[in-house]
């Protein structure tokens, strides 16, 4: 799986308060360790502070690039944010993210484009997020027929079925579900991904709901999420998943985590 270390986010409290501070050392810290427990994009959230924003996010691009070498995923809905990282990576990053909004689309998409990205398709619109995975199909069409006439190759596309809580819908977890089925068979190669976490919001034992909702989500064939790469359940789940759906041959890659101790007992 294509893990994008989500931590880094200004969301949380106490990342919020190391980008007021412009504490790097915390940064690169959360970097550093997303990145040694198998992270292939960071994603990077300066929060929402609309005047702060885009010297924010510069900011932590930097901080995290300083630290290590894996791409950027610039999570932010503001394209003056967005353009003031991209003014300062290193690496050509993913966009998260363009949906079927008429500001995304003209905010976000053309940076995509001009500067050759990843870029994360979210199944939403103007009304909303659609309430059926054939109607948020309509959505991703549209977008990925955009990205796609724009000159962006499919591979580079990463759609996001969206995740909504299951403590607000019964179905919501089969729902989501669904539309990864439907992403699979009308764009095999795309990636597909998603905020796992969103799942579990409001309830209790957040990591076993997570978890199990990313084994459910896999065999509908998610190959990427927006996830914490240091939760040690998560990640054996996620290997047992892969191993399951016959994406692991001779079962190596779960064995050598096994042997390295990414698996199973810690070591101490
Ligand atoms: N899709 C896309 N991008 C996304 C999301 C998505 N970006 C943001 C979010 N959803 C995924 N990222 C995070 C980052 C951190 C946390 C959750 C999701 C997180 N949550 C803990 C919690 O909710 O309890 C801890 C909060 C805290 O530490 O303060 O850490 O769906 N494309």
């Amino acid at each position: 799986m294509i893990i994008i270390g989500e931590k880094i986010n200004g969301t949380r409290q106490e990342v919020a308060q190391a980008i007021r501070a412009r504490d790097a050392a915390f940064i690169a810290r959360l970097a550093r360790e997303q990145v040694d427990a198998g992270s292939r994009y960071l994603d990077v959230n300066a929060g929402t502070a609309p005047d702060r924003e885009p010297e924010d996010l510069a900011w932590l691009v930097r901080t995290v690039q300083a630290e290590c070498e894996v791409p950027l995923c610039l999570d932010s809905a503001n394209p003056t944010a967005l353009r003031a990282a991209l003014a300062v990576v290193d690496r050509t990053p993913m966009l998260n993210s363009v949906s079927g909004e008429a500001q995304r689309i003209a905010g976000v998409l053309p940076l995509a484009l001009e500067h050759g990205t990843d870029l994360i398709l979210l199944a939403l619109d103007d009304d909303g997020i659609p309430a059926t995975g054939e109607d948020r199909m309509q959505v991703v069409d549209r977008l990925v027929g955009l990205a796609v006439a724009g000159g962006l190759q499919e591979e580079k596309l990463f759609i996001d079925p969206l995740v909504t809580a299951i403590s607000t819908g019964t179905n919501n977890a089969l729902l989501t579900c669904d539309t990864i089925r439907r992403i699979k068979v009308a764009y095999p190669k795309a990636h597909i991904t998603c905020g796992l976490s969103n799942i579990s919001f409001g309830m209790p034992l957040r990591g076993l709901v997570n978890r199990t909702f990313l084994a459910m989500a896999v065999q509908a064939g998610l190959d990427s999420a927006i996830a914490d790469p240091n939760d040690r359940e998560l990640r054996e789940t996620m290997l047992a998943a892969e191993t399951l759906m016959g994406l692991d041959r001779y079962c190596l890659n779960f064995n050598k985590a096994f042997r390295a101790g990414r698996i199973g007992p810690r070591p101490d």
